[in-house]
């Protein structure tokens, strides 16, 4: 099996504001990517912009302007953001560069000589605010007799002339899908919601519309373009030139493919994307992982309540790192999560300023104070040395089985329960004490705990990329390739620190 993965992040629509749902997404993917490179994986990480749509056409003629000028200034702000979260990623697509409008067209070229799409006429509701048709089944009345989706935005009866996928052909070939492959789709609850809606019925799929020209010109009838959705899921395939007829090595990504998504686009990655794929004779992902929800103060995160959570307030007030963290370990990744400033500065006191960053102040304050700076060497692995090492390997080993099944808040708690013995092991030693009555010891201790702390530095670095440099550089690492392999190899023993500062601010 190939060493190469390709991990991708929705593409953002160019239309909203950043809000804590794409930070979200995005630290996540990044966690993924950065720990697969940690482990000696060649990753690809793709993110980008989606640009295409009546929503976009309507904001550009509300302000009179060109939607290409809307979505050049709109698409910075978000590759701005991915600056802002430190974020890993190799590639930023938009889908109105000419390399992406290419490969939506080359795989509706594909479904058409493969007759998978025909002519007809689309009448049913429409919600603009999703994107997205829907069954009167799957819509919820209001009291007025009007319908919503879901996720609360209103829908519209449309009657046009459109192009139809035969997606009404995939049921079977899909069903077998999710049950020759039961980790397609991921958290396993989510894959039973997909299943049910197929075993539901589907219906083909309206995938052009004439009413409005924002969009991707389909290559075989100009009069229409194609149904955002189609345009949009391509741009994972195009990030990799594999919709295309080149010889391109990013090719060789499409082998083992990771789209991480939120719960509300699920069944567009899930079902359409594979039948797409299928119907094209090409090859489908590996995985889909769909997270869960983001609330704020236990309310739902709307424009129209005005509660919408800007992530570049919270990390210009709390700081990035912290952000992350909190993201990361507050939920279990794939359940819903609920915001609260007293939560995150909960977290950050606990478990970042009681328990990480108090480790490293006081062990390695005591090394700048009574060693000139210099680590000592490690002369002796007693009983309790070994134990550290023993918990040390158990993080390597389980945290790679839990993040292989996307576990990310366990794998952090298993990094901090490490971190607590760590402190336990400084504790019970005493050292200041020791320093009186058993120098080996004592440096022993130091050298002990110095070693683990570089140690605590990898395996935070998916977290918190940027604390784990800060915390490499205390120790007289600078410029380490981020893997475990390096870890492993890298001795801290000997090492000068440098001038010792606190990691967090407590709040
Ligand atoms: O869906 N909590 O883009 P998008 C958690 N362009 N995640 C949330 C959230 C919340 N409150 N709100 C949104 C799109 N998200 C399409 C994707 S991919 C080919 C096209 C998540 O900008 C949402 O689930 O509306 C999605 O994963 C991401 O933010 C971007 O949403």
């Amino acid at each position: 099996m190939s060493n190469k993965y390709y991990i991708t992040t929705p593409i953002y629509y160019v239309n909203d504001k950043p809000h804590i749902g794409h930070a979200y997404t995005s630290v996540a993917t990044d966690f993924i990517a950065r720990f697969m490179s940690l482990r000696g994986n060649d990753v690809r990480f793709q993110t980008g912009t989606d640009e295409h749509g009546l929503k976009i056409q309507k904001a550009a003629d509300a302000s009179k302007i060109d939607p290409i000028h809307l979505c050049n200034k709109n698409s910075q702000i978000f590759r701005d953001l991915t600056v802002t979260l430190n974020l890993s990623n190799d590639d930023f697509i938009r889908t109105t560069e000419k390399r992406h409008i290419d490969g939506a067209s080359y795989l509706w070229n594909r479904l058409y000589e493969r007759d998978q799409i025909y002519l007809g006429e689309y009448t049913g509701w429409y919600s603009i605010s999703d994107e997205t048709f829907y069954n009167e089944k799957d819509l919820i009345k209001q009291d007025d007799g009007s319908y919503k989706t879901v996720t609360g935005g209103p829908v519209e009866w449309i009657k046009e002339k459109s192009y139809f996928f035969k997606l009404s052909e995939w049921s079977k070939k899909l069903l077998d899908l999710y049950k020759n492959n039961p980790n397609f789709v991921n958290p396993a609850s989510k894959r039973n919601e997909v299943i049910k809606f197929v075993e539901s019925g589907l219906n083909d799929l309206s995938v052009s519309r004439t009413s409005f020209k924002w969009g991707i010109k389909t290559p075989t009838d100009v009069d229409h373009i194609m149904y955002v959705w189609l345009d949009a899921l391509t741009c994972y395939a195009n990030g990799v030139d594999y919709l295309d007829d080149s010889k391109s090595h990013l090719k060789e990504y499409w082998k083992n493919v990771i789209h991480i998504v939120g719960k509300d686009i699920l069944r567009h990655h899930a079902i359409y994307w594979p039948a797409f794929l299928m119907a094209a004779d090409l090859d489908i992902p590996t995985k889909i992982f769909a997270h869960g929800w983001w609330t704020n103060e236990g309310n739902k995160i709307s424009k129209s309540i005005g509660n919408v959570i800007d992530p570049i307030e919270i990390i210009n007030e709390y700081g990035l790192d912290q952000f992350r963290y909190f993201l990361l370990r507050e939920v279990p990744f794939g359940n819903d999560g609920d915001f609260s400033k007293e939560a995150l500065i909960n977290r950050i006191n606990s478990d970042l300023v009681n328990d990480l960053g108090n480790l490293c102040q006081r062990s390695l304050t005591m090394i700048e104070k009574k060693r000139d700076s210099i680590i000592p060497m490690i002369t002796k692995y007693g009983e309790h040395e070994k134990s550290l090492k023993k918990s040390s390997e158990t993080v390597l080993i389980e945290g790679s089985e839990l993040i292989n099944e996307f576990r990310i808040h366990e794998y952090i708690k298993l990094v901090w329960v490490h971190i607590s013995r760590v402190n336990k092991y400084f504790n019970d030693n005493k050292p200041w004490e020791l320093e009186k009555i058993n120098e080996e010891e004592f440096l022993n201790v130091l050298a002990t705990t110095a070693e683990q702390i570089k140690n605590i530095a990898f395996f935070i670095n998916p977290i918190m990329p940027d604390t784990s440099k800060e915390i490499l550089k205390l120790i007289g690492i600078i410029d380490a390739s981020f893997t475990f392999d390096t870890m492993n190899r890298t001795n801290v023993n000997g090492n000068k620190l440098s001038k010792i500062k606190h990691l967090f601010k407590r709040v």
